[in-house]
C-alpha cells in the first residue's frame, strides 16, 4: 500500500532512544537546525543542489560525466589519520599494542569540550543507516550525527540510509551512536575515538573518508570486530567476489589486502580474453562480515552498498568496468580537472589536467595533479558486475580466504596454507608497504595482520585467538591463501601484470579447493609450479614466473625471526598456537 509522504510517521517519533540522544547532542553542539535524513532520492538531489549553490560541490562535464560532482577536501585532510585514532576501552590491554588507547573518561571529556558549541552556525544532520541488507539477520544499524552535508551524501551512497534503518533500530532497540563534526579541520584538534564497550564513535576535525563516514571503518570494522568477537563471527577488511567458471559453477572468495592494495580491482576483475567462459560478480569491495553457517561453511555479507574507491590508476585498460562505473552519478573527491571540466587523474591515458586537486592551475612542480588518495563514491548499482547475491540476506558461502600484501620482494605470487591454523599464522604475519590511504610515509613495509592493523577494535592477540576458535567451529572451512601482486625486479618493474591476469591465480585456488590441482609443498606452504597455473596467453617470461613462484630459504629464515619478534610483542595473551605454527615453518626451512 502506497502511503502519501505527508502521512508517514515523523522520523523522530519512530525511536524515542534515538530522539533523546539527538536532543542531547543538539544541546551540546548548539546546532542552529536539526535535519533528519529520510534517505529518499529527492532528498539527495536537494542536498546536492545546496552543495552546488554553496560552491562545495562542482558539477562535472555533463556530456561525458553525467550526474558527477567534484568535492575538494582541506589539503591537510586527505586520508585516514591512524595516529589520531583511538580505542577507548576500560582496560588498556583490551585495546592491545596494535591500537592507540585512551581511558574512556578522559576521551569523553576531551571530545565533550571539542563538540561543545561546535555547530552553532551549522545544521545537524541525523543519518540513520543499516550496514548490510536491510532484512539480513547479520546486518547492524547505527545513527551518525554530522554537520557535513558532504558526509550525508557519501553515507547515502555507502549505506542503506534513512527511514527503513530507523524502523529497524526501533524494532531492535540497539544502535551504534556516531557523533561527527568537521570542527575547524585543524589537525591539532582532530580525533577519531571508539568506545566499543558502549557502541559509540566520536570523530572531530576531519571530513575525509574513513575518518568521517562513520558506517565504514569506524563502525563496520572497529566496533563490529569487537561485537563479532563476543557473538562468534568475524568483521574483516575483505572484498567478496563470485567467480563463475566455464562449467557454470560459481564460487565465492573473500580477500583481505591492506588499503590501496587492490581489493576494489579484484572485486571487479575483468577476465582476460585468453580465459574464455569465466564471469566475475562483485559482492563487496572493502568489508566482509563472516559468520559460521549451520552447514559448517563460512557465509559472508557486504555491509556496504557503494564503493569509496581509489581513483588513480583506474582506466579502460586496467579495469574497464571500474572506469565505466564512475562515468555517471559519481562523487569524486580530490581529483584534477581538464580544460572542459572532466575529472582527471594519474593513470588516465587521455585528456590532460589544467586544474590540480587543490583547485590551482596544474604545475607538475607541485606534485601529482590528482591526490594519490583521491577517491570516487559510487553506488554498487552502477557496477555492471554487481552480484544479485549481494542483496541476499543469508550472504554467500566462502570457498577460499586470501590474504595479501604489497611487497617488492620475498612473498611469492601465491601460496596456500596447510590448514586453518597455519592460515591464521599466514594472516597474522602479513606485511605490506604503506600507501597514501593513510597519512604518513608511503612505501614502508610494516606488519598489517589480516589487513586489519588500522581497523581491529581490540587486542590482536585476542583477535587471533578468536580466528582460531572460529576455524575450530567450521566443519567445511575455506582454504586460506596468501598472494602478492606487487613483486618487482631491481629496476622497479612489476614481475606480474596483475589486474585481470590475477584470475589465473584464483583459478588455481579454486582447482585446489576441488582437489584438481597439484602444488609444490614448501616450508611456507603450497605453491603452484609454473605448469600448475593456466598460463595460456599470459605474457610473462619463464624467468619472471620462476622468480614469482620460488621461496628463498635464507630470506624466509630472517622473515620467520622477524615474525616471531613481532608476535612476542603481544606477550602472554598471544595464543601459543601461532608460535607452534611458526616453529613448524622454521623447522621445515631447515
Ligand atoms: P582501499 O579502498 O584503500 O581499501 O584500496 P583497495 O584495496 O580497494 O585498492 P584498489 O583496488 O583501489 O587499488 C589500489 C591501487 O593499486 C590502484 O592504483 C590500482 O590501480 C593498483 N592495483 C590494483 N590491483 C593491482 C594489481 O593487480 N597489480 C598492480 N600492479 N596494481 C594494482
Ligand atoms: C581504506 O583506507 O582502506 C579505505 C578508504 O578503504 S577509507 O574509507 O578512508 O578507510
Ligand atoms: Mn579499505
Amino acid at each position: 500500500m502506497a502511503t502519501a509522504p505527508h502521512l508517514l510517521t515523523p522520523l523522530p517519533s519512530l525511536s524515542k532512544d534515538v530522539a533523546e540522544w539527538v536532543e542531547s547532542v543538539r544541546q551540546l553542539t548548539q546546532a542552529k537546525a536539526v535535519r533528519w535524513c529520510e534517505g529518499s532520492e529527492s532528498e539527495v538531489k536537494e542536498l546536492t543542489a545546496e552543495l552546488v549553490r554553496s560552491g562545495d560541490l562542482l558539477p562535472l562535464n555533463a556530456e561525458h560525466f553525467p550526474g558527477c560532482h567534484l568535492a575538494r577536501s582541506h589539503p591537510s585532510d586527505v586520508a585516514r589519520v591512524e595516529h589520531l585514532t583511538y580505542i577507548c576501552t576500560q582496560s588498556k590491554d583490551d585495546a592491545g599494542p596494535n591500537n592507540n588507547w585512551m581511558a574512556p573518561d578522559e576521551a569523553r571529556a576531551k571530545m565533550r569540550s571539542l563538540f561543545s558549541g561546535c555547530m552553532k552556525d551549522r545544521t545537524l544532520y541525523v543519518v540513520p543507516y543499516c550496514m548490510g541488507p536491510i532484512d539480513s539477520p547479520y546486518s547492524r544499524c547505527g545513527v551518525e550525527i554530522t554537520d557535513s552535508p558532504y558526509v550525508v551524501l557519501n553515507m547515502a551512497i555507502m549505506t542503506r540510509m534513512g527511514r527503513p534503518a530507523l524502523e529497524r533500530i526501533a524494532r531492535e532497540g540497539t544502535f551504534v551512536k556516531g557523533m561527527h563534526s568537521i570542527g575547524e579541520l585543524d589537525p591539532e584538534r582532530r580525533f577519531i575515538m571508539h568506545f566499543p564497550e558502549t557502541l559509540e564513535i566520536q570523530s572531530y576535525g576531519s571530513g575525509y573518508g574513513g575518518n568521517a563516514l562513520l558506517g565504514k571503518k569506524c563502525h563496520a570494522l572497529r566496533i563490529a570486530s569487537w561485537q563479532a568477537r563476543t557473538e562468534g563471527w568475524l568483521a574483516e577488511h575483505m572484498l567478496i567476489v563470485g567467480l563463475q567458471n566455464p562449467q557454470g559453477e560459481t564460487h565465492y572468495v573473500a580477500c583481505a589486502f591492506p588499503s590501496a592494495c587492490g581489493k576494489t580491482n579484484l572485486a571487479m576483475l575483468i577476465p582476460p580474453a585468453s580465459l574464455p567462459g569465466w564471469k566475475v560478480f562483485t559482492v563487496g569491495d572493502d568489508i566482509a562480515w563472516l559468520t559460521p553457517g549451520p552447514d559448517g561453511r563460512l557465509w559472508a555479507i557486504n555491509p556496504e552498498s557503494g564503493y569509496f574507491g581509489v581513483v588513480p590508476g583506474t582506466n579502460p585498460e586496467t579495469n574497464r568496468n571500474a572506469y565505466e562505473m564512475i562515468r555517471r552519478d559519481t562523487l569524486f573527491t580530490n581529483v584534477a580537472l581538464t580544460e572542459d571540466n572532466q575529472p582527471w587523474w594519474e593513470g588516465l591515458t587521455t585528456g590532460k589536467p589544467v586544474i590540480d586537486w587543490q583547485g590551482r592551475p596544474y604545475d607538475p612542480a607541485n606534485g601529482p595533479a590528482a591526490h594519490p588518495n583521491s577517491r570516487f563514491t559510487v553506488s554498487a548499482r552502477n557496477n555492471p558486475a554487481y552480484s544479485p547475491h549481494a542483496e541476499d540476506p543469508r550472504g554467500v558461502p566462502i570457498s577460499a580466504l586470501v590474504f595479501g600484501g604489497r611487497r617488492r620482494e620475498l612473498a611469492p605470487l601465491v601460496y596456500e596454507a596447510r590448514d586453518w591454523k597455519h592460515g591464521v599464522l599466514v594472516g597474522a604475519s602479513v606485511a605490506s608497504e604503506t600507501t597514501a590511504a593513510a597519512t604518513g610515509k608511503v612505501g614502508v613495509v610494516r606488519r598489517d595482520p589480516m589487513a586489519m592493523q588500522p581497523f581491529c577494535g581490540y587486542n590482536f592477540a585476542d583477535y587471533w585467538a578468536h580466528w582460531l576458535n572460529v576455524g575450530a567451529k567450521l566443519k567445511n572451512p575455506p582454504r586460506i591463501y596468501h598472494v602478492n601482486w606487487f613483486r618487482r625486479d631491481a629496476d622497479g618493474r612489476f614481475l606480474w601484470p596483475g589486474y585481470g591476469e590475477n584470475l589465473r591465480v584464483l583459478e588455481w585456488m579454486l582447482r585446489r579447493c576441488a582437489g584438481q590441482a597439484s602444488a609444490n609443498e614448501t616450508a611456507i606452504g603450497n605453491l603452484p609450479r609454473p605448469e600448475d597455473l593456466n598460463v595460456k596467453g599470459l605474457n610473462v617470461s619463464d624467468a619472471d614466473l620462476k622468480a614469482l613462484l620460488s621461496v628463498d630459504p635464507a630470506l624466509w629464515k630472517k622473515e620467520v625471526a622477524d615474525i616471531r619478534a613481532y608476535l612476542q610483542g603481544y606477550g602472554s595473551r598471544l595464543p601459543a598456537e601461532l608460535l607452534n605454527q611458526l616453529a613448524i615453518v622454521e623447522s621445515r626451512l631447515g
